[in-house]
């Protein structure tokens, strides 16, 4: 087994040339605006619509995506409402809502594409419930005629927890409203960023609005708002990671390909079938066992830290108290999953030496009839 001399984490964020951020900086230096809503932030906002090919009208930037969601849900009217939403994620997508007051329902996922069921949504739809909000998991598009279903049938608004999904065109536009995640563990970052895509326009005052204070002019404050502004170096920092972004889902889909590549004479690992954007290279294993003994190994045997999302199960998290069977396939895939490094740079050698770790480790155990 190959063992790095340097640590190889699950991720890196893409930086871009050093010179274009310093030039960037000097742009901001000469501008003395550092924050609410300076001119970088605009030109972000500019580019993000013309990359997603929706309208200013109907984007709004906040200082991370957790913050972007709360504000979202909020301003969607989800306080204090029941919302169905997915176990299998992380847990700012329904941190977010309990911070609003709102009471998240889990329903169960699709084992094809890990994403919330509309059938398993559909079944807990009771009165009361408001909105749904699924999750296009590592890139995964959920089965977005299904929400909209629901939707049309229900009345229920559709949030998507769009995190991990940018890059991923064909996301755009589905439900009432969605989140990108510009986090730098993501394929994109702006090193901290959230971005909401709304179809109504109409909401974007209001989430300027909330994003700052829900101050209105100097002697109106409208509600209870918060500080979720981007600054100028975050949107700088997004601006220059945009103009490389078909560089980046390219090198993804390069490394996505060498493992799958890897594995295709493994039966033992299955790599989880993703879209575009490959922000995520997720494997199946037999088992619990062998999936905990592969991640244990990589990490002290390989000096690879690979990473058990999602696992444990939002369900499984102490400020949700929600008992173990209600999603069985979520139970099931979150005790068999891994995610393992990829990001831009890293070496496809060190993607067959990883994924030829993997192999063997799991080979070990099989002869060692550990399983
Ligand atoms: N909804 C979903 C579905 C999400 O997945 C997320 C975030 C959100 C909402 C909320 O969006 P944000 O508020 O974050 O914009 C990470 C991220 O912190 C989180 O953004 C992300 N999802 C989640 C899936 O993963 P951790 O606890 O695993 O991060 P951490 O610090 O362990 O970093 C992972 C690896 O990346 C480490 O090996 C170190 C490396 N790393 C990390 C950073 C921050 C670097 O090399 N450089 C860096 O700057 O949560």
């Amino acid at each position: 087994m190959k063992r790095f001399s340097i640590p190889i984490l699950v991720t890196r964020p893409y930086l871009p040339p050093l010179d274009n951020f310093k030039h960037g900086c000097e742009e901001i230096w000469n501008n003395k605006w550092l924050t609410n809503n300076g001119p970088m932030l605009q030109q972000f906002q500019k580019e993000l619509s013309c990359y997603l090919g929706v309208p200013e009208t109907n984007l709004a930037l906040f200082n991370n995506g957790t913050l972007a969601l709360e504000l979202g849900y909020y301003a969607m009217g989800l306080s204090g409402e029941d919302v169905i939403t997915t176990p299998f994620t992380f847990v700012a997508t329904s941190h977010a809502l309990k911070r609003i007051g709102a009471n998240p329902i889990f329903a169960d996922i699709d084992p094809e594409t890990m994403c919330l069921s509309p059938e398993a949504a559909e079944k807990l739809i009771p009165s009361r419930t408001k909105a749904i909000v699924p999750v296009h998991v590592y890139g995964n598009m959920c089965d977005v005629d299904g929400f909209q279903r629901l939707s049309d049938k229900y009345g229920v608004k559709i949030i998507y927890d769009a995190a991990h999904a940018f890059g991923v065109k064909s996301v755009v536009g589905f439900g009432d409203m969605a989140m990108f995640s510009f986090h730098p563990t993501k394929l994109f970052h702006s090193c901290e960023g959230g971005l909401l895509v709304f179809n109504d326009a109409s909401i974007q005052e209001r989430l300027f609005e909330l994003r700052n204070f829900a101050i209105r002019s100097e002697t109106e404050c409208v509600d209870v708002g918060t500080n979720a502004k981007m600054n100028e170096f975050q949107a700088l920092m997004g601006l220059e990671c945009l103009k490389n972004m078909d560089e980046l889902l390219d090198y993804r889909q390069k490394i996505y390909m060498t493992y799958e590549d890897a594995f295709v004479d493994c039966s033992d690992v299955k790599i989880i079938p993703c879209s575009q954007n490959k922000a995520y290279v997720p494997v199946l294993f037999r088992n619990f066992k062998i999936r905990e003994r592969v991640y244990a190994e990589l990490k002290e045997g390989c000096n690879v830290f690979s990473r058990r999302y999602f696992y444990p199960l939002l369900t499984d998290f102490e400020p949700y108290s929600y008992g173990r069977g209600s999603c069985p396939v979520a139970e099931d895939i979150a005790s068999r999953v891994l995610t393992l490094p990829t990001y831009y740079g890293l070496p496809l050698e060190d993607v067959k030496a990883i994924a030829g770790n993997v192999k063997e480790i799991v080979r070990n155990m099989t002869h060692e009839r550990y399983v």
